[in-house]
Formats: C-alpha cells, sequence, structure tokens
C-alpha cells in the first residue's frame, strides 16, 4: 500500500508525525498575506540591489554547487531587515524544529532561494552530509541538542541497521505557491530513514515528490532527506526563503558571530544571541574561561 503523503496542516500533531514519518512535512498558513507581501518586496529589493552591484550569488546551473544558472541565492537575510529576523520567532515552527533537534539549537543559515524559468533542477542531496554515522534506524532519533556531557544516549542495541540521527532541519517558507512549473522542492519521502546519501542513479523518477503547496505554508525538512530545487519550467519567480537550524555541536553554514552588527547584538534577546552562536554549550564555541556562558565580541 502506498503511504499517504503529507499534506498543508494547521496540526501540530500530524505535522510532527509527518516529519518523522516521511522526512518532510507541511505547516499551513504559517504566514499571513500581509507578512507575505512585506517579505516578498523586501526579498525582490535586495534581489535587484545585489545583481546592480555584482555580489548576487547565481545559481540553478548544472551540479550541486554550479555558479552559473539563472537562480538567485540571497545570503545573510538575518542581517537584512527586522522582518526577516521576525521569522525565528515563529513559535509553531521553532516548537516542532525542537520537538527534532532538542532545545539547544543553532541557526545554521537563513538565506533564500528564488528559482527563476530557466533554473536548472538542483542535484538532490542532504542537508546534514557531515554527519558521522550512525544510530540505530527504527528506534526514535537520538536529539543532538539533548546530549550533553554526562548524558550521550547509547544507540539502541536491538535494531539491525543503523543510521545517523537527525542533525539538521531546514525549514522552506513558502512566499508564493509552490507549483510544478516553478519549481517546488523535490524530495524522496522516506530517504531520511535510509542512511545513505543520494548518488547519481541511486533513485528512480516515479520515487521523487514535488512538494507543492500554497504560498505562506513552511516545509520543514529533515536534514537526512534526499531533497532539491526543483526546475522551473515556467511561470512565475520561485520564491522562498531556507532557514536551517543545527544542532549545537555542529559548525553553522553562516558564521553568525563574525557577521552580526555589533550595534544589533546589544539589542538582541538571550534566545536569539543563543540561535546565532554567542552563547557557549558545554564549553565548546567559548573565547575565555570554560564556564563562560556568553562569548561577545569585545
Ligand atoms: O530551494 C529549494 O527548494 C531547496 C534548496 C536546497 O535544497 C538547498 O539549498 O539545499
Amino acid at each position: 500500500m502506498t503511504p499517504t503523503l503529507p499534506e498543508p496542516t494547521t496540526d501540530i500533531e500530524v505535522v510532527k508525525s509527518d516529519l518523522a514519518e516521511h522526512g518532510f512535512c507541511f505547516l499551513a498558513d504559517a504566514l499571513d498575506s500581509q507578512y507575505i507581501e512585506d517579505l516578498s518586496n523586501d526579498l525582490r529589493d535586495i534581489c535587484a540591489f545585489e545583481r546592480e552591484t555584482g555580489i548576487a550569488q547565481l545559481d540553478g546551473g548544472k551540479g550541486l554547487l554550479a555558479h552559473d544558472g539563472v537562480n538567485q541565492r540571497v545570503w545573510g537575510l538575518f542581517h537584512k531587515g527586522a522582518k526577516f529576523r521576525e521569522l525565528l520567532k515563529h513559535e509553531a515552527v521553532m516548537g516542532i524544529v525542537r520537538s527534532v533537534i532538542g532545545d539547544s539549537i543553532l541557526l545554521s543559515a537563513h538565506a533564500a532561494n528564488i528559482a527563476k524559468e530557466g533554473g536548472a533542477e538542483m542535484q538532490l542531496h542532504t542537508d546534514q552530509w557531515w554527519m558521522p554515522q550512525p544510530v540505530a534506524d527504527s528506534a526514535p532519533s537520538i536529539m543532538a541538542g539533548d546530549i550533553s556531557r554526562n548524558h550521550v544516549p547509547d544507540a539502541p542495541s536491538s535494531t539491525p541497521i543503523s543510521i545517523a540521527p537527525t542533525a539538521v532541519v531546514n525549514v522552506i517558507w513558502m512566499l508564493v505557491d509552490f507549483t510544478r512549473e516553478n519549481g517546488a522542492t523535490r524530495v524522496v519521502p522516506g530517504s531520511h530513514r535510509l542512511g545513505k546519501y543520494p548518488r547519481e542513479g541511486g533513485w528512480k523518477e516515479s520515487e521523487v515528490q514535488q512538494a507543492c503547496a500554497p504560498a505562506g505554508t513552511a516545509l520543514l525538512i529533515d536534514g537526512r532527506i534526499w531533497h532539491g530545487t526543483g526546475a522551473n519550467i515556467g511561470g512565475e519567480e520561485r520564491l522562498a526563503v531556507l532557514t536551517t537550524f543545527c544542532g549545537p555541536q555542529f559548525r553553522q553554514q553562516e558564521n553568525f558571530t563574525l557577521s552580526t552588527d555589533r550595534k544589533l547584538i546589544k539589542e538582541l534577546d538571550a534566545d536569539t544571541l543563543e540561535l546565532l552562536g554567542f552563547r557557549a554549550w558545554n564549553g565548546y564555541g567559548r573565547s575565555s574561561h570554560p564556564t563562560d556562558e556568553w562569548v561577545m565580541p569585545e
């Protein structure tokens, strides 16, 4: 029997169980229409500015790291307006992320991916390709953020296949409807439990689903799921913000402790500073005494 695939819902328990079972889920109506419009306008302005000033990152060409396509990435959204920072205060989404990684999490990247007409399909990949294997497959996942020096859970010994636990959750905020035409994210449902990295030819096209849903939906994906941007074969620009979280023991994609404006640091609350990496974790990430909790530039 084909499993029922996730559909957008506002029922948080269903969202969480979809994420656990299929490796992706849709939180419907995560953003209201005014907020979507504000974010989209700001994003379009930033994209235009970065193109005009020659600092735009273009991808969506052939290959995972191809920088020769028509799609546009915008990195460092944390530093590009309070509206983008507000997304990190989304209670429902943050609650779901923490329910998977644990209470202690880091913001790994806060970026946008605009898939434009002609943009090629992105190579399927996972967002935690660097993760050392393994724990047990069907056992409850070990929460990376709940591991501490005096609590390092053993992998359950009864399960025959071992896979790595989830160390990353990526939130894809849809600022327009995600459709087959405009490059909705491609996912292989259930691939988060394969314990394998996708290799060329390692999947059948019939196994790939496109995560189509209305604007305002938050698509959350497990860091182990095989996925990639779809090809934009026509229609509007596919505007999306991608917010990636990881466990506190992993390296963030964006170096926020270096890049955050010194004046802004003083205005941020403790939760946000912790997300950025300004709070040491079990003595890691510190710049002075092992028991110093906060790491500040001065
Ligand atoms: O934009 C998307 O649909 C997915 C992007 C992606 O897979 C990535 O940035 O790793």
